[in-house]
């Protein structure tokens, strides 16, 4: 989709440090990291939203936490923990409308979050 940064970074016309990548998943380091490991986990099809998902769209769903999991275990996490967060809406603090999950690691996370 044009105009949305995280279509250009799958394209590889934004430079981005790229963690893992399939045929429908993309990951790549979170420019502004909030924890030792911070990545962002997308689907290469743009979807703005949780709010715009659609049934048909439940395997990529799944697909995103596999390859969440899979992104921990090679970082190194997977006993310690992580977090992992979808934000959707302004109010919950979502900037970038291309569908993301934050996966987070490598320090105390709180909870709730702020
Ligand atoms: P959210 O606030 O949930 O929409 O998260 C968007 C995240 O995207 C935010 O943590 C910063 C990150 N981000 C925004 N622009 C870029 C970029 O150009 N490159 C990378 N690697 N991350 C970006």
């Amino acid at each position: 989709m044009s105009n949305c940064i995280f279509c250009e970074i799958i394209e590889g016309s934004i430079p981005s440090e790229i963690v893992y990548e399939d045929e429908a998943v993309f990951a790549f380091r979170d420019i502004n990291g909030q924890a030792p490991l911070h990545v962002l986990i997308i689907p290469k099809q743009h979807i703005a939203s949780i709010n715009d998902l659609e049934t048909n769209n439940a395997h990529l769903i799944g697909q995103l936490y596999l390859a969440a999991k899979e992104i921990a275990q090679t970082e190194g996490y997977t006993d310690q923990g992580y977090r992992v967060v979808m934000n959707c809406g302004e109010a919950a603090g979502q900037t970038v409308f291309h569908l993301h999950l934050h996966l987070l690691a490598g320090r105390p996370l709180t909870w709730p979050p702020g």
